[in-house]
């Protein structure tokens, strides 16, 4: 649980709606949350499989059905959002605050304070909302406010349910549930990511479950938890790693996190390997489980989750994996771009396992993920690869070994996953690379000299040569300032001082990007694709949760820039509108 590792003796805020910095009060400490989690339910071996009903799978995957089963609408609090916010925060949530029954025979009963209900959760939809000034709701664009990460920590069990923009739906198969109380308290971990300089916003967090009470005696349903696995993470508590251009080992275009990820300090993306999680792996216990379903996460730029097994053979190693020939693959969960310029945005979604796969695991068996990423056009910096896993302690007579029924699983595997969703209406990036008729910079005339102290930013403005991807933006501002070829260019962040509130911080980066970089302002565009790789993380003082999101100063030194007469454009990978530019003197080779 990469998430909550690091955590005790640090506290955590509340719901961001409370504001108050410190209080002990206001505190909420997880590290409780860790002495449970590997209780995992013991059930019956008693399972009504339903007749498959997935036959129309160009629909995506379909949902398990129940007689007595109630879909929620369930959202949290209003959570304020700040001009150009990307905090890490935490907060307690309950199974499904401001329940209101979208279909069913249920009622909201058993979401009630002081109700003792439980049930299973058999399917879960994240999402977000922003709140109108008039109260009404609109689904925001992936341009404007989005979902970089939301996790919702079951009490005892971790993080359980996961999400980024791509709103990967959990969607159980039919016979498996996870068991929770209908009140209980949860851990609520999320990131909202405001892509613009407005303030006064507010949003909540929004999911809908399909709830299936747990009466007693029932058969036609067994208790599945989470296994959270996770690439990068524990000891950090922010679990990203960057997926830079030139990481790429065997000129594929992919860097693979982390079996790419290289042992000799010398070679470029050595220092990744600090950020490999010891959640990318988990040893099945004693008495063997059954794998029922898996879905990945990733960021832009990622292209799939890979889930394989290690078992020792009967080579002379005692290591499960130490041998080609003791792991075996079994799942890949694909990205699919509806982005016509591919791995580039959020327009994504992923694959889930199919409702009948079924892995039967031994205990020692070691389960681990990779995560791809195509680095060939872009560097990826604070990226995700995450797949939980839905594991029951049952012995389910449909599941394989992937050992001893080894055609069958490998059948499994190859027939591959289906989508949980299909495209999101929110994540197409419209504004992204759009012609704004602002001037090349590259054709403007030399601005000053760059001084010694270097470029400020503030008002979410690079001082000196920069400028917004708005339309009419005066192009006389626009001129690149200069250096000598082989300089380096100073910049200092005023909007984030040391001791100020994380919340009235702007955490801005500047990160190289192809010239013009004059176009509109997405996911997809700018990207991270300088001709001289630079990104300076979010220059800021984060603390709490949100200390390993900034890297704890306001100034950065871009690496020397060489060539003689050549225009070099950046940008802010948190605020895309914001870009800048600088010259080096001397005649253009
Ligand atoms: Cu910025």
């Amino acid at each position: 649980m990469p998430l909550l590792r690091s955590f005790p003796g640090k506290g955590i805020r509340l719901n961001s709606v409370d504001t108050s910095r410190a209080g002990a009060g206001s505190r909420f400490d997880l590290a409780g949350c860790r002495a449970a989690a590997a209780l995992i339910a013991t059930v019956a071996l008693c399972l009504l499989l339903a007749p498959s009903a997935f036959a129309k799978e160009d629909r995506g995957l379909q949902s398990a059905s129940y007689p007595d089963l109630t879909t929620y609408s369930c959202r949290s609090e209003a959570l304020p959002i700040q001009p150009g916010q990307n905090l890490n925060l935490f907060g307690i949530t309950k199974t499904c605050p401001n329940a209101q029954v979208e279909s069913g025979t249920g009622d909201t009963s058993p979401f009630a304070p002081g109700s003792d209900a439980e049930g299973y959760i058999t399917r879960f939809r994240p999402s977000m909302v922003e709140i109108e000034g008039d109260g009404s709701t609109r689904t925001p664009s992936v341009w404007d406010l989005h979902l970089h990460h939301v996790v919702w920590l079951k009490p005892g069990g971790g993080p359980t349910f996961a999400s980024g923009e791509e709103k990967t739906e959990v969607k159980l198969p039919q016979g498996y549930g996870n068991l929770v109380d209908g009140d209980a308290n949860w851990g609520l971990n999320y990131m909202v990511h405001n892509l613009t300089a407005e303030g006064g916003r507010s949003i909540y967090i929004t999911w809908e479950i399909d709830w299936v009470p747990a009466t007693p005696g029932r058969t036609d349903i067994n208790a599945a938890n989470v296994q959270w696995l996770d690439v990068a993470g524990a000891p950090q508590v922010y679990p990203v790693f960057d997926a830079e251009r030139g990481f790429d080992r065997d000129g594929d275009g992919k860097f693979v996190f982390p079996d790419d990820v290289p042992t000799d300090p010398s070679v470029p993306g050595f220092e990744e390997r600090q950020k490999i999680s010891e959640n990318s792996e988990w040893t099945v216990p004693a008495g063997g489980r059954t794998l029922v379903f898996g879905a990945g996460h990733l960021h832009p730029g990622g292209t799939s989750v890979d889930l394989e097994v290690a078992r020792d053979g009967p080579d002379a190693g005692n290591i499960d994996g130490d041998d080609p020939s003791e792991v075996r693959p079994l799942f890949h969960s694909g990205a699919k771009y509806y982005e016509p310029a591919g791995a580039v945005s959020w327009d994504v979604s992923m694959e889930a396992t199919r409702p009948d796969w079924r892995i039967h695991l031994k205990g020692g068996d070691t389960v681990s993920i990779d995560a791809t990423y195509d680095v060939k056009k872009a560097s990826w910096y604070e990226s995700m690869g995450i797949l939980p896993l839905a594991v029951a302690n049952v012995n389910d007579p449909a599941a394989r070994d992937p050992f001893d029924d080894e055609a069958e699983v490998r059948a499994m595997y190859e027939k591959g996953g289906i989508l949980t969703h299909g495209r999101l209406p929110e994540n197409i990036d419209k504004k992204a690379d759009k012609d704004l008729g602002l001037p090349d910079p590259r054709d403007l005339k030399s601005g000053k000299r760059v001084p010694k102290s270097g470029i400020d930013i503030d008002g979410f403005r690079y001082m000196l040569g920069g400028y917004s991807a708005f339309r009419n933006y005066p192009s006389e501002r626009m001129k690149p300032p200069t250096i000598r070829p082989g300089g380096t260019v100073n910049f200092t962040n005023t909007e984030a001082l040391p001791g100020m509130p994380d919340e009235e911080q702007a955490w801005h980066s500047i990160t190289s990007c192809e010239a013009p970089c004059n176009r509109g302002s997405g996911i997809g565009y700018p990207l991270a694709n300088g001709p001289v790789k630079f990104d300076s993380g979010q220059l800021g003082f984060g603390t709490f949760t949100s200390s390993e999101v900034t890297t704890g100063t306001n100034t950065y030194t871009t690496p020397k820039l060489p060539k003689q007469g050549k225009t070099y454009t950046y940008f802010c990978r948190i605020h895309p509108f914001m870009r800048g530019s600088v010259r080096t003197t001397g005649k253009k080779n």
